[in-house]
């Protein structure tokens, strides 16, 4: 079986973790968000695809859910000393070492997939992982700051700004000049089914949809869109998305997530048990729901979780 998910960082890598255990033998290809990548320090840094190669690969920092398992900060301390920031984005020894190689690579004019592959090569994470696009894309958000409107990198907004300062668009810059990195639309076009892991809607999932030619390539595979929710509850379990989700209009519910990537898009949507209430909703929305656990506790949760997404694909396939 092909699978084809699009995904962002914790959320994506964890559901990821399950449906490798649940399916271990699907051919599964990951096209990862990169509207998150940062420029510190001369290195590039994409917490997305390292997310989601860390955690596959076994060296992700469980606990965090980012970054590498066992890290030390001497060189951030190092910069620090020198006065040289951010002091607010926290690269660890360890993960330097992958922003140095990526950097090194890009600079020899090896486009970011090529780059992503030879990372992988070391991290096994038994999924073929491809960025989005190998062009610049960025994602800002408009923040008001002391009454005063300004767009900010998204990394800023969310880790140094903790979102807690009103946001009024999200822009994912460069994206619409942006192509489909090599294998996007190849993968799409051959997948058996098409997964939305619980991942960011808006900063996540939302941005690989706004590289031209994908969302249009996955309406048109002809094949199950099944999707689960990041909210339960009527909130995140984890992050602001609540946040960048109020500022495109969209209330923080599973219903209103579903109403908001659509019947074109989406033919099943996982809600979690708690919010079963809101299958109908879901539903008359032409877009079949079902109501199970969607608390990613443990592996097997996960993998729980995975298997229902296929098994909803079965159902509007
Ligand atoms: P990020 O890039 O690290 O923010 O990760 P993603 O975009 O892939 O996923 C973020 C989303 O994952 C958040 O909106 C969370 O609500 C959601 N999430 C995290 N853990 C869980 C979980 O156990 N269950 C569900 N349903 N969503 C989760
Ligand atoms: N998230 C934080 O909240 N604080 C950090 O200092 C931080 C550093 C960091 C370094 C490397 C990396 O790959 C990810 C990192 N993250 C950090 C996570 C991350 O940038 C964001 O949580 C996601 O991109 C949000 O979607
Ligand atoms: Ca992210």
């Amino acid at each position: 079986m092909r699978i084809v998910v699009l995904a962002g960082g914790i959320g994506g890598a964890r559901f990821l973790r399950g449906l490798k255990q649940a399916v271990p033998d699907a051919d599964v290809t990951v096209i990862g968000n990169t509207g998150d990548d940062i420029h510190l320090f001369g290195l590039k840094v994409c917490p997305d695809l390292d997310t989601v190669m860390y955690t596959l690969g076994g060296g992700i920092n469980e606990e965090q859910g980012w970054g590498r398992t066992d890290e030390t900060f001497h060189l951030k301390e190092e910069l620090a000393a020198y006065g040289v920031g951010p002091d607010w984005f926290g690269l660890g020894d360890r993960d330097f070492a992958t922003h140095i190689v990526r950097t090194q690579m890009l600079g020899a004019g090896y486009p970011l997939s090529a780059v992503t592959e030879a990372l992988c090569d070391r991290w096994k994470p038994g999924v073929k992982l491809i960025p989005m696009t190998d062009d610049r894309v960025e994602t800002h958000v408009a923040v008001e700051v002391d009454g005063e409107r300004r767009a900010v990198h998204f990394q800023e907004y969310w880790v140094r700004l903790r979102a807690s300062v009103p946001a009024h668009a999200v822009v994912p810059v460069g994206a619409e000049q942006s192509k489909p990195a090599p294998g996007v639309l190849e993968a799409i076009a051959a997948a058996d089914v098409i997964l939305f892991p619980p991942s960011n809607p808006v900063v996540s999932v939302g941005t690989i949809l706004a590289v031209p030619g994908i969302r249009e390539a996955i309406a048109e595979a002809g094949v199950p869109v099944v999707g689960l929710s990041p909210i339960v509850g009527d909130a995140p379990v984890r992050g602001m998305a609540d946040k960048v989700l109020a500022a495109v209009g969209v209330e923080s519910t599973a219903a209103a997530v579903a109403e908001h990537y659509g019947s074109g898009l989406l033919d099943g949507w996982l809600v979690d048990s708690v919010d079963e209430g809101s299958v109908a909703r879901v539903e008359a929305a032409g877009i079949r729901c079902r109501a199970v656990p969607l608390m990613m506790t443990d592996l097997d949760a996960a993998a729980q979780m995975a298997r229902e997404a296929l098994a909803l694909a079965e159902e509007v396939r």
